[in-house]
């Protein structure tokens, strides 16, 4: 089935100038790009997004971290794309995450200095976990007519 999730690169991904090379890793894989913004969000927004987290332990070095810089924020389209992506960016904890994923390639060092100060865990990326998750995040960070159908050079043949 065709669907779409929402990946952020997150600020200590920009500020590390990782923005090319995690998206040509899902343009590489043959996801589609069909939304991209880059937005500074502020604790409100910071508290829309993470609603789920509000209030755990960690929720207030989570909302620094992310409100730190700015966020490019992605819309990818694909077949199974939630799963692919999210086996694409690995496990939450970057210590446990694969090499091969982007978090066990690119986390580790952001981890270990996270952990130093025991702010929220920087682990570069976030994907939407589920379909229901990814239709409300896509909802929250973009306007429908931002987002955009086209067709990917090769795709007639490989339907
Ligand atoms: P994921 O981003 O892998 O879906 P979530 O949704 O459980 O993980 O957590 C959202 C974000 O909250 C994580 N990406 C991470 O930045 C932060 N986070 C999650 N668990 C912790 C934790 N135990 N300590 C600090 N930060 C955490």
């Amino acid at each position: 089935m065709i669907e779409q999730t929402l990946v952020l690169i997150k600020p200590d991904g920009i500020y590390r100038g990782l923005i090319g090379n995690i998206i040509t890793r899902f343009e590489n894989a043959g996801l589609k790009i069909v939304g991209m913004r880059m937005r500074w969000i502020d604790k409100d927004f910071s508290k829309r997004h993470y609603a789920e987290h509000l209030g755990k332990e960690f929720y207030v070095g989570l909302e620094q971290y992310i409100t730190a810089g700015p966020v490019m924020a992605l819309v990818l389209e694909g077949v199974e794309v939630i799963e692919v992506v999210r086996k694409m960016v690995g496990s939450t904890e970057p210590k446990k995450a694969l090499p091969g994923t982007i978090r066990g390639d690119f986390a580790h060092v952001s981890y270990q200095q996270a952990d130093k100060e025991h702010k929220g865990l920087c682990n570069i990326i976030h994907a939407s976990a589920n379909q229901k998750d990814a239709v409300k995040e896509i909802m929250l960070w973009f306007d429908p007519m931002d987002l955009h159908t086209y067709k990917r050079a090769g795709e007639e043949w490989t339907k």
